[in-house]
């Protein structure tokens, strides 16, 4: 019997602001594309505080909320949607711990990311943690899709 094909997933990669500030949009993009994701939307745009209430709605009223979502208005972020075999655990694997500090090297947030002493952990990268976050965050930032 054949094994049961693989189901094609999608999830949501937001390049945050400090990322998209010190110009390490392509270099984050490289990655993915290096590991043979392939992008199926992508646009540069700021966010505004009702689509980071969608986006983070786990962590309204928590301590790191409020400057979460000051960070995350900070500038333009680029907001993507890959796709491909376990992309959801796949570009989290690409993307490294939450905390850059210790993140592994090799890693986005493990290569490119520090702490710079912000009320927020600063990590460059946001992607899906499962595949029902994913289907819920790509209407948030992509509804026509
Ligand atoms: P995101 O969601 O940005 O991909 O990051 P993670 O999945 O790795 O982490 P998260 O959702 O738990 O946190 C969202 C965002 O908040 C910052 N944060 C988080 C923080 O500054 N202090 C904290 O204690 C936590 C838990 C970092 C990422």
């Amino acid at each position: 019997m054949s094994e049961p094909e693989q189901v094609v997933e999608r999830t949501l990669v937001l390049l945050k602001p400090d990322a998209v500030a010190r110009g390490l949009t392509g270099e984050v993009l490289r990655r993915v594309e290096a590991k043979g994701y392939r992008i199926v939307a992508l646009v540069q745009r700021s966010a505004d505080r009702e689509l980071l209430a969608a986006h983070y709605a786990e962590h309204v009223g928590k301590p790191f909320y409020e400057p979460l979502v000051e960070f995350m208005l900070s500038g333009p972020l680029v907001a993507v949607v890959l796709e491909g075999q376990r992309v959801v655990e796949g570009f989290r694997s690409l993307a490294g711990a939450t905390d850059p500090t210790t993140a592994a090297p090799g890693t986005v947030r493990g290569d490119l990311g520090r702490d710079w002493g912000a009320k927020v952990i600063q990590n460059l990268v946001h992607g899906s943690d499962s595949t029902e976050s994913a289907a819920r965050e790509i209407g948030t930032w992509f509804p026509e899709l």
